[in-house]
C-alpha cells in the first residue's frame, strides 16, 4: 500500500523510489534515493462534451477529499467558490489513514452513505483489478458504477472552472480567465516544486544536503512571491484565480504543519507581513478559510508521519486567532470576485467543527 501523506513509493506510474512514508512507517527503512512526487495515475477527465466518457451531471459523481490535504483542498476551495456542492457532492475521509490509505470512519458505519464503500481503494479496485499504486485524494468516483474516474489533482481543479461550467452557480468567479491562462500557468508552475512540493521534499528528505538544497528552495520561492504580492493584492490580475488557489493551499498549513514538522523554519508566514496579510485575506474570503479544518490538517501530519514523528504528539499550538485578523489589503484594490459574488455559507453538513477552526 501507499498511504503515504502525499509522498508516493509504489505510485500510480511505476515510478515509485521506495520513500513513501505509510502510515506505521519509520523513515530509517527508506533508501537515500531523492524525493519524487508521483504522478496521478487515472487522467480520465469530466468534461462538457463526455469526450473520455464522463459527461458533466448534476450528482453523478462524487468528489473524495481529505481536509488535511493540500492538492485536495484545492477542489474543495474551487467547489465552493464556483458553487459546485450540490452538483458535485463530497465525500470527507478520515484524516488518519490506515494501511488499506483513505477510508470513511467518519460516517456511520465506517461507510461512505452513497458509494456504500468503506475504503477509497474499493473504487480503485473497481476502476482496475489488481491496481498496484498508490490511493489518493482528491479521486473523482461515479456514483452510478462504482469506478473512480480521476485522481488527476491538477486536473481537477481546471475542470471545475472550464467544463463545470453549465452547472456553476450565478455570479461564480472565473477562476482560469482564457486572457490569463499563461500567466497562471507560468505562475503556478514557478512555485509548485519549490513551494507546493518544496515543503514535502524538505520534509522527507533522508539526507542533510537533500533537505537542505529544499529548504532553501522554499524561502526563496517564498521571498519572491512576499515581493510580487507586495503592491498587488492577487497572484495574476485584479481578482482570485486557480494561482491563488493553489498557492493558499501551502500557506495556510505552513505554521501548523511545514514549519516545525517539515523543519522548514527559517520563519513562519505570520513572520512575513505581507504573505500573512495575503494569506489572511484569502483565509477570510468565504469559500476558503470555512474549508479549512486545522485538526484534521494537524492530526494527520503528526499522525500518520510516524517516521518524522515517532511520539504522535500533536503540538497544541500554534494559536490560530490571528487568521480572523484585519488584514487590510483591500487597500491594495482587487475585485475578488470580478464581476461576480463570494459564495454564501457552507452547506448544512460541511461547516468545520469547531474543534478545526481558529
Ligand atoms: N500524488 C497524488 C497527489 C495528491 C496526493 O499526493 N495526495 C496525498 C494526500 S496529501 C495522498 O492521497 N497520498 C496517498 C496516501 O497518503 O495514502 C497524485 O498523484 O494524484
Amino acid at each position: 500500500m501507499d498511504g503515504n501523506g502525499g509522498v508516493t513509493g509504489a505510485n500510480g506510474n511505476g515510478e515509485g523510489n521506495g520513500e513513501g512514508l505509510g502510515p506505521g512507517s519509520g523513515n530509517a527503512q527508506y533508501g537515500r534515493k531523492k524525493f519524487r512526487r508521483s504522478r496521478s495515475h487515472f487522467t480520465d477527465r469530466v468534461t462538457a462534451d463526455g469526450a473520455d466518457g464522463w459527461p458533466v451531471e448534476a450528482g453523478r459523481y462524487r468528489l473524495v477529499v481529505s481536509r488535511a490535504c493540500p492538492w485536495a483542498s484545492r477542489a474543495l476551495i474551487s467547489r465552493r467558490l464556483l458553487g459546485l456542492e450540490a452538483a458535485l457532492p463530497v465525500a470527507v475521509t478520515d484524516p488518519i489513514q490506515d494501511d488499506r490509505s483513505w477510508r470513511f470512519t467518519l460516517d456511520p458505519d465506517g461507510r461512505d452513505p452513497v458509494l456504500g464503500i468503506r475504503y477509497l481503494a474499493e473504487a480503485y479496485d473497481a476502476r482496475e483489478t489488481g491496481y498496484p499504486g498508490g490511493v489518493s485524494v482528491p479521486a473523482i468516483v461515479d456514483v452510478p458504477s462504482g469506478l473512480l474516474v480521476t485522481n488527476d489533482y491538477l486536473q481537477i481543479t481546471l475542470d471545475l472552472a472550464t467544463e463545470w461550467t453549465a452547472l456553476h452557480r450565478p455570479g461564480a468567479p472565473d477562476l482560469y480567465p482564457e486572457a490569463l491562462r499563461d500567466e497562471i500557468d507560468d505562475v503556478v508552475e514557478s512555485f509548485y516544486e519549490d513551494v507546493n512540493n518544496g515543503v514535502y521534499r524538505a520534509g522527507f528528505a533522508t539526507g542533510q544536503a537533500e533537505y537542505e538544497a529544499a529548504y532553501g528552495d522554499v524561502f526563496r520561492r517564498l521571498d519572491a512571491l512576499s515581493e510580487r504580492l507586495a503592491d498587488r493584492r492577487y497572484l495574476v490580475g485584479d481578482t482570485i484565480t486557480e494561482a491563488d488557489i493553489r498557492l493558499f493551499t501551502t500557506l495556510v498549513r505552513f505554521d501548523a504543519v511545514y514549519h516545525n514538522h517539515f523543519r522548514c523554519n527559517r520563519s513562519k508566514i505570520a513572520e512575513d507581513p505581507v504573505l500573512w496579510a495575503y494569506a489572511r485575506d484569502l483565509f477570510q474570503t468565504p469559500g476558503f478559510g470555512d474549508t479549512v479544518d486545522f485538526d484534521h490538517i494537524k492530526r494527520h501530519y503528526y499522525l500518520v508521519h510516524t517516521g518524522i514523528n515517532p511520539t504522535g504528539i500533536v503540538p497544541a499550538g500554534p494559536d490560530l486567532s490571528g487568521w480572523l485578523t484585519p488584514h487590510g489589503r483591500e487597500a491594495l484594490g482587487g475585485r475578488p470576485f470580478g464581476e461576480g459574488t463570494p459564495p454564501g455559507a457552507p452547506p448544512v453538513g460541511e461547516e468545520i467543527p469547531v474543534v478545526g477552526r481558529p
